[in-house]
């Protein structure tokens, strides 16, 4: 980890700005999207950084397996278990921030 000084998502996870918190453990955040897309929309992040999918899965598989339980978790609550789970990874994709994040969508039944 490093080069985090810039980063808004550990910032986040940091405290040194306002969230929604919805969950949090050890190794994992979430808290709900500004701008949500669905009825629920929260993102889910390891605390530790890495800037997208690729490069947890990489590093680290099984906080990526815990970042889905938590997902999984969110949606047994929000939405009898049923959700959408996005990552948007590269600029290209629509990734504006660069440190791992899952949108979980749900609360609600989604268009396709
Ligand atoms: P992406 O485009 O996949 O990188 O998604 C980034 C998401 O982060 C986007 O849906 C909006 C959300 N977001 C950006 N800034 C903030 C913020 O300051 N607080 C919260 N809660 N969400 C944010």
């Amino acid at each position: 980890m490093s080069d985090c000084d810039d980063c808004l998502f550990c910032r986040i996870i940091a405290g040194e700005i306002p969230s929604g918190k919805v969950y949090e453990d050890e190794t994992t955040y979430a808290f709900n999207d500004i701008n949500p897309k669905a009825k629920v929309h929260v993102l889910v992040v390891p605390k530790k950084h890495y800037a997208n999918v690729a490069e947890l899965a990489a590093g680290d598989p099984a906080r990526l397996a815990h970042m889905v339980e938590v997902a999984q978790g969110i949606a047994d609550d929000a939405f009898h278990g049923d959700y959408r789970l996005v990552f948007n990874t590269g600029a290209d994709a629509g990734q504006t921030v660069f440190h791992v994040h899952a949108h979980v969508m749900t609360g609600e039944t989604l268009d396709e």
